[in-house]
C-alpha cells in the first residue's frame, strides 16, 4: 500500500516514502560542463521518441520495455562514472544501504525536454534495480507523482543541478511523469519552462546478468 493518504486537493502533503530530493548536487560550472559534454560530438542524440534521448551502458528498448544482454553498449564513459559517484556520495544512509546491496549504476539515459515536452507517467521496469537517480540540468520543471493504490498525488519541483532519488514505495508504487506543457504552477506562480536535460542512472537486475 502507499502510505500517503490524499488531502482534499488530491495531493499528499508529504513526499512518497523513498523520494529523496537534494536541491544542490552540482555547481553552475559542473552543470555547464555536463551540458557541453551532452551536446558534444561524442554524445549523439536519438530522435525516435517525441523527445530526444541518449543511452549509455545499455540501450533500453521502449517498444518491448525490456533489457537483455544484447542491449549492452559497454561501460559508462568516465564523465558519467564521475557523476554517478557524486550521486552515491549524496545519497542518504537509507538509500546507500539499498544501493550498496546492488551492482553499480550501469545504465544512464539522458532525456531532453524542449518547452512543451514531457514523459508519460510510469513506474520504472523491474529489469532496473531498486534505486533510480536523476540529475537535473537546465530549466526547472514539476514532476508529478501518483500512487496507484490510493490515488494520492504529489508534485516535486526539480530545480537545475538537483538530484532526485526514488526507492522503496516512491520507486515501485508511485508513477512519476512530466506533463507536456509550456508552463508550471509553483508557489502560486505560473513559470515558463525552458530546455531541461536530465541524466537518470539505474542499476540493472535482469536475471541473465545477475547469474553472471
Ligand atoms: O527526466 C526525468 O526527470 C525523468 C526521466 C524518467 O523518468 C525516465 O527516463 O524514465
Amino acid at each position: 500500500m502507499c502510505s500517503e493518504e490524499p488531502t482534499a486537493s488530491g495531493l499528499a502533503a508529504d513526499p512518497p516514502p523513498g523520494l529523496e530530493y537534494h536541491p544542490q548536487l552540482l555547481t553552475a560550472r559542473d552543470e555547464a560542463g555536463l551540458l557541453a559534454r551532452i551536446d558534444g560530438a561524442d554524445s549523439p542524440w536519438l530522435d525516435d521518441l517525441s523527445r530526444r534521448v541518449q543511452h549509455f551502458g545499455f540501450k533500453y528498448d521502449y517498444s518491448n520495455r525490456r533489457l537483455d544482454e544484447s542491449a549492452r553498449i559497454g561501460p559508462l564513459p568516465v564523465w558519467l562514472t564521475q557523476l554517478a559517484r557524486r550521486v552515491r556520495m549524496a545519497a542518504s544512509q537509507e538509500a546507500k544501504c539499498v544501493l550498496d546491496a546492488q551492482r553499480p549504476f550501469e545504465q544512464a539515459i539522458v532525456n531532453e525536454y524542449e518547452q512543451g515536452q514531457g514523459i508519460a507517467p510510469h513506474v520504472d521496469r523491474g529489469c532496473f534495480g531498486p534505486v533510480v537517480a536523476t540529475v537535473s540540468l537546465g530549466s526547472a520543471i514539476n514532476m508529478d507523482f501518483r500512487c496507484d493504490t490510493t490515488g494520492a498525488g504529489y508534485v516535486q519541483r526539480l530545480e537545475p543541478r538537483s538530484l532526485l532519488l526514488l526507492f522503496g514505495n516512491a520507486r515501485s508504487m508511485w508513477r512519476h511523469g512530466i506533463a507536456k506543457r509550456r508552463t508550471d504552477i509553483w508557489d502560486s506562480q505560473k513559470i515558463t519552462r525552458d530546455r531541461r536535460v536530465s541524466v537518470t542512472f539505474r542499476t540493472v537486475t535482469m536475471p541473465d546478468i545477475e547469474g553472471g
